[in-house]
C-alpha cells in the first residue's frame, strides 16, 4: 500500500475539525495538565523551522498526557503587538492591525498543517481589545498598589496614604529606593501635585525619571539590543543617553521573592543561574562621605566595608545629581566635556569598555573614620542606576579602581593581607588583590582581624555612629514601561493639570485610536499625539506612549485558562482547576525578559488574591536553535570572476551567500544564480574539472538574510507533516542547537512507509486477530516503557530511535496482530498523529486515536530470560556466552570456565582469579 501522506493528513485533519477533538474543558473528573508554548510574533516571513521544533515537542507531551487520562490545556495565540508591523505601517500606510491579521491567519494555517493539538477556541491575541483590556487592568492595579516590606506583599496605596496622614513616613514599611523622609504635617500641607509626585516613590507602576537610549531621528526610546555603538540598528541614526520621565514597573520590590521562588521550580540550573545573576543580590552597606566645606554628603554602596581604611578617592557616575553642585569652576569645562562624551554610550557599552577615562571634579570628601580629604572623580565605570551611583574606591582591592588609580596616578593602599604573608609595597603590584579572605593591615584598631570579623565589627560601628547602614542591593532594575510607539497597549491614564489619573475600570479597554500616520511628529511627540480627540469625555488628554512588548505576554497564560471571561482576567474556578503551567517550552532568549516579568506579574496578582499560585511556570524546557546550512560562492576580489570551493584560497576572495534553493548536491545552478543576482549576470564562473561549480557551506543561524531558511511547508509538501514532526525530534536532544539537515529525512519517511507494511502486503490487508508471539509482546512492552519514560524526560530523539528498533523487530517477527499493532499506534500517535489515527480507524475504531488510552506495560514481558556475558581474559573480551538470567555467581563462573571456547584461552592453566559481576561481565585472570 502506498503511503499517500497528503491525502491521509488532509482526511484526518478534516476529521479532527469535524469532531472538534482538541476542545478542552475544566473536567472535574480528570486531573488537569497545562502544556504551553511561547506564542509567536506573527511576522511577515511566516513560520520557520525553529517554531515547529519546540511546538512539536510540547504537542507530543500534551498528546501523551491526554492519553494518560489528563484534561490537557494546550492553547496557542499570537504575541501581536510589536515593531515590525509598525515599521511596515510607516512604510506602506497599512494599519498594523491588518498586517497582524493577515500574518496570523497564515501562521494559523501553517500550524494546523503540522497537526498540532491546539484548542483554538481559547486563542489569545495580545492586540485584541478584549484581551488588552486586561493588560490595562493589571497596569491599573499596579498603579494603585505599593509594596509592603514587612508583610512582603503588595498593598493598596490607600493604606499608605492613611499612614502618611497620621505619621508621615515614620514607621512606614513601604518599598522605595528614592523616597525622602517626611512628617505628617508636611504630607498634609502638600497640594495635589506634590502628593501625586510623592506617591510615585511607592506605586508599583509609577512615573519616574530614568536614563534611556533616545533616538531623536526615530523619535523613540530604544531597548539596549536595538542600539550598537551609539547608532540605532534600524535606520542607523545616532542614539543618545537622555533622562526622561517614563512609566516604570517597580519589579525591584520583588527582587527577593523572584530569587527565592526559583528554588522550587523545575528549571535548568543554567536558566535559574541566569535569573539569579540578573537579579544580582548584593549584601553590603551604604556609607556617607561629607563633601568638604559643604553640608552635602555622598552615599556610596560597598560590599567591602572591611576595606574602608583603604579608600583613597571617591568616584561618582557622570549622571550623579551632585556632580554639578560640587564641581569647582576650574574643573567644570573638563567635567562637562566628559559628561557629554558618556552620553553617547549605552550602559552595556560602558560596562564592556576597557578604556580608562574620567574627570576630577576639583572637590574633596572627608573619610568618615579618618577625616582624610579624598578627591572626588567622575567616571563612566560607575553606573548611575546601581547602588547609589557612587563608589568609595579601594584601589588595592578592586580591579577597576586599581586600573583607574594607576591611570590617574592616585594612591593605592593595601589594607587586606593574605594570612601568613606580610604587606608589600603596592608600587610593584600588577593588579588588585581581590580575595575576600586574609586579615586587615593599615586599619587602626582593626589590624589583625579577619575579613569576616572586621566586616561585622565595622558594620556595627557605622550603624552606631550613624554614618551608614547595612543594605541589600539588587542589580535588577525597575522595568521601563513606556514606548513612544503606536502599536502597543494604550495606558489607561489621563492627565488633569498634568497630574496622572487612572481611567476607571468600566472605561476599559481604552482602544487605540485611528491615526493618519504612524510616525512620531517632528517635535518628538509619539504617534498617538496625532490622534484626534485622544482625551476623556471631559477633555483631559490621555497618555501618549504605549506599553512595551512584554506587557501583553506577562499574563497571557492566565487568559488561556478562561479566555471568554468578561468579568475577570481569569475566573477563580478556571484558575483553581488549571493552577499553573505544568510544562512551558520556549527559547532561552526570554530568560531575563518575559520569564522574569511574567513571574513578577503573577506574584503581584497572587498578592491581590486573584490567582491561586505565585509562580506561573512549574517546569520549563528551552529548545535549542535550528541552524541553517548556508551556501557560498567565491568572488575574486575586484573582478567579476567566481572560483569554485577548491580554488578559493589561491586568490583573495570574498564569500557571497547563495540561496540554498539554487544549490543541489553542493553544486550551484549558475543560470538560476544569475537570474537571482542580476548584478552578476555577466560574471565568469570558473568550474571544476567535472564542469560544475562547487559551493562552500557553513552552519549558521537560520535567517532570511543568509538565504538558508527552510520553510516547514516545503518539507510537508514533499514528505508530509508526520515525517516533519518525527524528523525534528530525531535531529537530536531538544535543548541542543542543531543544524537542519535534510539528509536523514528520507530514513524517517521510510520508517512510516514501512510501518504501513505491518498492515498491508501490497494492496492486501494482513492484520489478524490471532495471538502474537511472546517475542512481539516483548518488543511492544519494552517500547511502551521506553517511550513513556522518554516523553516524561523530554528525551524525544531516543524515543524515535526506539520506534525504529521496534519496527525492525516486529517486521522480522512478521507480526500483524491487532493485539500488538493497536497499542503500537497509540504509543506512536503523539509523534505521528495523522498516520496513526488513520490506521487506528482502519482497525475498526470510529473514534479518534486522540481519545484512546495509553497502554500499560507489563513488567513480566520485560524480564530478560537470558543474559549474554562478555567473557574476558586478563581484561580482553574473547568470546560471548548466553546464560539463564537467574544464574548464580558460582553457576556463571563454572559455565564460563567449562565452556569449550574457554579452553582455548586457558591453555591448560588454572586461573588465578575469576571476577563475576552478575548481569554484566566475567573476567578471568591468568
Ligand atoms: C568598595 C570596594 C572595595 C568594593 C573592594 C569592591 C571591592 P556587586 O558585588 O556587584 O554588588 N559599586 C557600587 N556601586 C557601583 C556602581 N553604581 N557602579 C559601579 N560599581 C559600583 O558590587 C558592589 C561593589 O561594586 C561595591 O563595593 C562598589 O565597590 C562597586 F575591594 O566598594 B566596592
Amino acid at each position: 500500500m502506498e503511503y499517500r501522506f497528503s491525502e491521509i493528513e488532509a482526511t484526518i485533519q478534516a476529521a479532527w475539525r469535524k469532531e472538534n477533538i482538541y476542545k478542552v474543558e475544566e473536567d472535574a473528573a480528570k486531573p488537569a495538565y497545562y502544556v504551553l508554548d511561547m506564542f509567536p510574533y506573527p511576522s511577515g516571513a511566516g513560520l520557520h523551522m525553529g517554531h515547529p521544533l519546540g511546538y512539536t515537542a510540547s504537542d507530543i507531551f500534551a498528546r501523551y498526557k491526554r492519553l494518560k487520562g489528563f484534561s490537557v490545556l494546550h492553547p496557542m495565540g499570537f504575541d501581536a503587538f510589536g515593531l515590525p508591523a509598525e515599521q511596515y505601517a510607516i512604510q506602506t500606510g497599512q494599519h498594523p492591525a491588518e498586517t497582524t491579521r493577515i500574518n496570523s491567519e497564515r501562521y494559523r494555517k501553517q500550524l494546523d498543517r503540522i497537526g498540532f493539538s491546539f484548542d483554538w477556541s481559547r486563542q489569545v491575541v495580545t492586540s485584541d481589545p478584549s484581551y488588552y483590556k486586561w493588560t490595562q487592568w493589571v497596569f491599573s492595579r499596579l498603579f494603585e498598589y505599593y509594596y509592603d516590606t514587612k508583610e512582603e506583599k503588595a498593598k493598596p496605596i490607600k493604606e499608605l496614604i492613611a499612614h502618611l496622614e497620621k505619621f508621615g513616613t515614620k514607621g512606614l514599611n513601604a518599598y522605595s529606593t528614592t523616597a525622602p523622609e517626611i512628617d505628617n504635617v508636611t504630607w498634609n500641607q502638600y497640594d495635589e501635585a506634590a502628593k501625586s509626585n510623592f506617591l510615585m516613590h511607592y506605586r508599583l507602576a509609577y512615573l519616574g525619571e530614568s536614563m534611556v537610549n533616545w533616538c531623536p531621528e526615530l523619535g523613540t526610546v530604544l531597548a539596549n539590543d536595538e542600539v550598537s555603538e551609539g547608532i540605532s540598528i534600524r535606520g542607523g541614526y545616532p542614539v543618545i543617553q537622555r533622562k526622561m520621565t517614563q512609566w516604570c514597573l517597580r519589579i525591584s520590590a520583588y527582587g527577593e521573592r523572584l530569587l527565592k521562588g526559583l528554588e522550587d521550580l523545575e528549571w535548568t540550573d543554567a536558566l535559574k543561574e541566569t535569573q539569579r545573576n540578573w537579579i544580582g543580590r548584593s549584601e553590603g552597606a551604604e556609607l556617607h562621605f561629607q563633601v568638604q566645606g559643604t553640608d552635602k554628603d555622598i552615599a556610596v554602596f560597598t560590599t567591602r566595608i572591611d576595606t574602608i581604611y583603604g579608600v583613597s578617592f571617591l568616584v561618582l557616575a557622570p549622571e550623579h545629581e551632585l556632580v554639578d553642585t560640587i564641581t569647582t569652576d576650574s574643573a567644570r569645562a573638563e567635567v562637562n566635556a566628559y559628561i557629554a562624551d558618556t552620553k553617547r554610550k549605552t550602559e552595556r557599552e560602558r560596562m564592556a569598555d576597557r578604556r580608562i577615562s574620567g574627570a576630577f571634579t576639583g572637590a574633596y570628601a572627608l573619610h568618615p573614620l579618618t577625616r582624610e580629604a579624598l578627591p572626588i572623580w567622575i567616571a563612566d565605570y560607575v553606573l548611575a542606576g546601581y547602588g547609589t551611583g557612587a563608589v568609595m574606591a579601594v584601589a588595592a582591592h578592586d580591579t577597576r579602581d586599581f586600573a583607574f588609580a594607576r591611570h590617574f596616578n592616585l594612591p593605592i593602599r593595601q589594607v587586606i593581607c593574605a594570612d601568613g604573608e606580610e604587606p608589600t609595597s603596592t608600587s610593584g603590584w600588577e593588579d588588585a588583590q581581590t580575595a575576600k579572605e586574609g586579615h586587615l593591615v593599615n586599619s587602626d584598631q582593626y589590624n589583625g582581624l579577619s575579613v569576616k570579623e572586621a566586616t561585622q565589627q565595622l558594620l556595627d560601628l557605622v550603624e552606631e555612629k550613624g554614618i551608614g547602614k547595612r543594605r541589600i542591593t539588587y542589580r535588577l532594575r525597575d522595568a521601563i514601561f513606556s514606548r513612544q510607539r503606536y502599536w502597543g497597549e494604550p495606558f489607561p491614564i489621563y492627565y488633569k493639570d498634568h497630574i496622572p489619573h487612572l481611567l476607571s475600570n468600566d472605561k476599559l479597554p481604552l482602544e487605540l485610536p485611528p491615526i493618519d500616520s504612524y510616525k512620531p511628529t517632528k517635535e518628538g511627540i509619539p504617534p498617538l499625539g496625532r490622534a484626534k480627540n485622544w482625551c476623556t469625555e471631559e477633555g483631559y488628554p490621555f497618555e501618549l506612549s504605549t506599553m512595551p512588548g512584554f506587557a501583553g505576554s506577562s499574563a497571557y497564560y492566565l487568559r488561556y485558562m478562561d479566555p471568554h471571561n468578561e468579568a475577570a482576567l481569569v475566573g477563580k474556578k478556571a484558575n483553581e482547576y488549571w493552577r499553573h503551567v505544568d510544562l512551558y517550552i520556549g527559547g532561552t532568549e526570554h530568560a531575563t525578559g518575559h520569564l522574569l516579568y511574567s513571574r513578577f506579574w503573577c506574584m503581584f496578582l497572587y498578592d491581590l488574591g486573584l490567582v491561586c499560585e505565585a509562580e506561573p511556570y512549574r517546569r520549563l524546557v528551552n529548545q535549542g536553535m535550528i541552524q541553517g546550512k548556508s551556501c557560498f560562492v567565491y568572488r575574486i576580489k575586484d573582478t567579476n570572476r567566481f572560483v569554485t570551493l577548491s580554488q578559493k584560497d589561491k586568490y583573495e576572495t570574498t564569500a557571497i551567500h547563495a540561496d540554498i534553493n539554487l544549490v543541489k548536491d553542493g553544486c550551484l545552478d549558475i543560470e538560476a544564480f544569475r537570474a537571482w543576482r542580476p548584478e552578476f549576470e555577466n560574471a565568469e564562473f570558473i568550474l571544476e574539472a567535472d564542469n560544475t561549480y562547487h559551493c562552500g557551506t557553513a552552519t549558521e543561524k537560520m535567517s532570511k538574510s543568509m538565504y538558508n531558511v527552510v520553510n516547514p511547508d516545503d518539507v510537508i509538501d514533499q514528505y508530509g507533516a508526520d515525517t516533519l514532526r518525527l524528523y525534528l525530534m530525531f535531529l537530536g536532544p531538544l535543548e541542543q542547537s542543531k543544524p537542519w539537515d535534510t539528509k536523514g529525512i528520507e530514513g524517517v519517511h521510510r520508517f512510516l512507509k514501512r510501518l504501513m507494511g505491518l498492515f498491508w502486503k501490497d494492496e492486501e490487508w494482513i492484520v489478524t486477530n490471532e495471538k502474537a508471539s511472546s517475542e512481539s509482546y516483548k518488543t511492544l512492552h519494552k517500547l511502551i516503557k521506553k517511550v513513556g519514560e522518554d516523553i516524561e524526560s523530554i528525551s524525544l530523539n531516543t524515543a524515535v530511535s526506539a520506534f525504529m528498533i521496534a519496527l525492525n523487530e516486529l517486521s522480522e517477527q512478521q507480526c500483524h496482530s491487532t493485539e500488538i499493532l493497536e497499542p503500537l499506534l497509540i504509543v506512536l500517535s503523539p509523534f505521528a498523529p495523522h498516520l496513526t489515527d488513520w490506521l487506528y480507524r482502519k482497525l475498526g475504531y470510529d473514534s479518534s486515536i486522540v481519545v484512546a488510552e495509553w497502554p500499560k506495560y507489563d513488567e513480566s514481558f520485560l524480564i530478560e530470560s537470558e543474559i549474554t556475558y562478555p567473557i574476558s581474559f586478563n581484561g580482553k573480551v574473547r568470546f560471548k556466552l548466553a546464560l539463564p538470567a537467574d544464574s548464580s555467581k558460582e553457576q556463571i563462573e563454572t559455565a564460563a570456565l567449562s565452556s569449550p571456547e574457554a579452553a582455548k584461552w586457558l591453555e591448560g592453566k588454572t586461573p588465578r582469579k575469576v571476577i563475576v559481576v552478575p548481569g554484566r561481565i566475567v573476567n578471568i585472570v591468568i
